[in-house]
Parts: C-alpha cells; sequence; structure tokens
C-alpha cells in the first residue's frame, strides 16, 4: 500500500502533460519517410521515450533501451491510450475496483482488499496490437509506431478468477467487460471496453495487476490496477481498471464488434485493398525476435567475430529457439538463449558473427515458440496494421 500511495502524490504533482520535447531526436526508418520523432521526458514517469502524440498520449520505447535486459525499464515503457480524458492522478482511499452484472453479488473492492488477496506474479510482454505499424507498405492508417510499442515487465497483483469469485458468477454468464477510469470525448464515442470469454477470464493466468517490475504501476500505464493478459495483445490489458462487468450475451459494442479485428484468414493477412473479408477479434501474439545491439545499417570490423544479440518472445507460448541467417533464410543456425523468465516474457539470445570479409550483408532473425509456431519471411498485411511479426533483418557492413 505504500508505494501506491507514495505514487499517487508523485502524480498529483502535476508535472503536466506537455509534449514539449527535448531537442534530441531518432528516425523510425519508416518505409515510406516521415520516421523523423522527438524523444521527450516531459510526461509523468518518463524520460528519453519517442513522442507520438500528446493527447492522449502516445509514447515508444527506442530500441536502445532493450538492450542487454529482459525486463524494460518502467519509466522506459511504451505508452498508449485512445482518448485525451486520462486519469491524472487517483485516490487510493477512495478507489474501487466494481464487479457487476451477471453476478450474484455485485462488489467493490478497495485496493486494500484485493492486496489481502492472495498475490501472483508473472512476466508477460505488453504489446500493442499496432506495434511496428509503420513498417507496413502498402502503408495503412493509424500510429505510424517503429517497433517499440512492446515491453516486458514482471507483474503483480490478484488473478481475475480470484475477483470474479468474490462476486460469484451467474449461471449463463458468458463474457466479462474490463473499462478504466478513462473518459470519451463528448462527441459520443463509445467508452473504452474489452470483453474475453469467460473461460478465459477465469483460466488463473490473467490477472488484474498492481505492481510493474516491482514499483506500483505508473500512473501512464494504468495506475492503480490493470488487466494482465499473458500471451495477448494488449488492448485487453485495460489500464486504470475500476469495472468488471459480467456479461450474458457477447459483448457486442464498439471496440469489440468494430475496432481491433483482424481478417480470419490462416495468417491474419490479406491481400491490399481487399474488402468484405470476414474478421475475429484480435487475439494471441505471435514469436518475434528482434536485434537490440546493431541498428540497422551497422558497421561490423571485417574479418573479426561480432557479438550480436537481441530479444525474442513466443507469444502465446514459450520461447523454445531464435536462429539466425545470412543467406536470406535457407541456412539457420541456432542463437543461444539467456535465462528463462517465464514462457510469456522476453527472451535474451545472442550469437558470434564469423569475421566477415570488408562488404554488405543482410542479418536475419528468426524465433519458434513451444506450439511450433514459426515466423515466416513474408508479412500478412492486413488494413488495420496488426500483429506484424515477420522474420525481421538488419543490414551490416563489414
Ligand atoms: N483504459 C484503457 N486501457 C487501455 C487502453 C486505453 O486506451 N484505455 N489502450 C490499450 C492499448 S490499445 C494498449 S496498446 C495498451 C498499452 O499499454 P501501456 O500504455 O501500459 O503500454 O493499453 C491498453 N489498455
Ligand atoms: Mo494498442
Amino acid at each position: 500500500m505504500r508505494e501506491l500511495t507514495r505514487r499517487a502524490a508523485l502524480a498529483t504533482g502535476a508535472l503536466g502533460w506537455a509534449g514539449a520535447a527535448l531537442g534530441r531526436g531518432i528516425d523510425l526508418h519508416l518505409p515510406g519517410g516521415g520516421g523523423r520523432r522527438a524523444l521527450t521526458d516531459a510526461f509523468p514517469g518518463k524520460r528519453g521515450v519517442i513522442l507520438q502524440r500528446t493527447r492522449g498520449p502516445l509514447l515508444e520505447t527506442p530500441m536502445d533501451a532493450f538492450d542487454g535486459q529482459v525486463f524494460t525499464p518502467n519509466d522506459r515503457f511504451f505508452v498508449r491510450w485512445h482518448y485525451a480524458d486520462i486519469p491524472t492522478s487517483v485516490d487510493v482511499g477512495t478507489f474501487r475496483l466494481h464487479v457487476t452484472g451477471a453476478v450474484r453479488r455485485p462488489v467493490s473492492l478497495s485496493l486494500a482488499e484485493l492486496q489481502a488477496m492472495p498475490r501472483v506474479e508473472l512476466a508477460a510482454v505488453n504489446q500493442c496490437s499496432g506495434n511496428a505499424r509503420g513498417l507496413f507498405t502498402p502503408r495503412v492508417p493509424g500510429a505510424q509506431w517503429g517497433e517499440g510499442a512492446i515491453g516486458n515487465a514482471r507483474w503483480t497483483g490478484v488473478r481475475l478468477r480470484d475477483v470474479l469469485d468474490r462476486a460469484g458468477v451467474a449461471p449463463g454468464a458468458v463474457e466479462v467487460r474490463a473499462s478504466g477510469l478513462d473518459r470519451p470525448p463528448a462527441t459520443g464515442a463509445p467508452w473504452f471496453a474489452k470483453s474475453l470469454g469467460l473461460d478465459h477470464a477465469r483460466d488463473g493466468e490473467v490477472m488484474i495487476a498492481w505492481g510493474m517490475n516491482g514499483e506500483a504501476l505508473p500512473m501512464l500505464n494504468g495506475f492503480p490496477l490493470r488487466l494482465v493478459v499473458p500471451g495477448w495483445y494488449s488492448t485487453y490489458w485495460v489500464k486504470a481498471l475500476d469495472r468488471l462487468e459480467v456479461l450474458s450475451a457477447p459483448d457486442a459494442g464498439f471496440w469489440m464488434a468494430k475496432a481491433y479485428r483482424i481478417p480470419a484468414t490462416p495468417d491474419g493477412g490479406v491481400r491490399p485493398r481487399a474488402k468484405d473479408f470476414p474478421t475475429v477479434p484480435i487475439n494471441r501474439m505471435h514469436p518475434r525476435a528482434f536485434v537490440t545491439n546493431l541498428a540497422d545499417g551497422a558497421h561490423v570490423e571485417a574479418r573479426a567475430p561480432a557479438a550480436v544479440r537481441g530479444l525474442a518472445m513466443g507469444g502465446a507460448a514459450a520461447v523454445a529457439r531464435v536462429e539466425l541467417s545470412m543467406d536470406g533464410g535457407h541456412g539457420w543456425h541456432a542463437a543461444s538463449l539467456g535465462a528463462d523468465e517465464g514462457r510469456y516474457g522476453f527472451r535474451l539470445w545472442q550469437a558470434t558473427l564469423p569475421g566477415l570479409a570488408p562488404g554488405g550483408y543482410r542479418l536475419w532473425m528468426r524465433c519458434t515458440n513451444a506450439a511450433g509456431e514459426r515466423q515466416a519471411m513474408t508479412t500478412a498485411w492486413n488494413p488495420s496494421g496488426y500483429q506484424r511479426s515477420p522474420v525481421e533483418s538488419i543490414a551490416l557492413r563489414a
């Protein structure tokens, strides 16, 4: 509790939400150009993050913040809010999480009551559905993220199942809808709310977290509570969570029925300009591997071994292996993996490249997860720019 109280006071200190950027900038190398962005320290609890939008805040993690560590520091962790009207302070004494709808008895739980329940802790990657959207060709509308709308943290909280059991789910219930303290604009835009199937919500892994890497959640990452849905895209990880509504019919609201849907094709891709194809709500994440110690186009010393390292995630299953190719994906060589901190988290990988003769090269890296899902060399294009996860590569010059 003490951590929460202190954090709330700090947030109330109103550092201001102005996007006053520093002189520093970064280029996201988007294929269509226009990738220049400012780095900013102007948001509470954040420093050295890429400013994508000020209201509601969209802040991206620069690649260097990922290098050499499995857990993404809270102050560099990406931020995404749909609406501008977001909580800037929360009174932890009066805050309540309400559980309503198809339940035996509605309950309103204080933070102290939640923190007295059995605790769980889990490492899990939080990744925006639109991470790396800016890299799609043809270009798609929406936030032009580079590859930093992602992060891994150790989350502390309680099981969603245990909280639902406090209210008692009524027979016939099918989904649980979660919403938070942010508000839609007065134009009648739909409240941000996301739903999970009841079995998923009660699987014992989905959690309500107050802790992130051993600290209270930063205000911008959902203080005081957020949903953590391991292995699933973060659109479901509702922040500043204050309401759970048990539903007896599938959620027909905008954010489930209209937004965050992917083509119902095996790889989730369609041809550009395809229309009227069937869709399903975005769901599980996919394996990914990326390099963190070398930038695209980096120089390595000729004829000397070069260290290359990065991070991998398995998506909805653990990382099984990471492999590297220097011949366009014909031959693959295993990278070595760092410590396993949990199947939903990042895993470090590293390898040593043999001495290269002077010239230009391309290094490819791919991840396979424990369920046998492997990154493909081709990108599954979709008009919303979701779940981009092809095998990635960087150019190297020796
Ligand atoms: N209440 C609320 N929760 C939310 C959102 C939001 O707009 N409002 N955006 C979702 C989306 S789309 C993403 S990508 C993640 C981002 O989590 P982060 O800001 O902690 O990185 O929050 C999710 N939870
Ligand atoms: Mo997102």
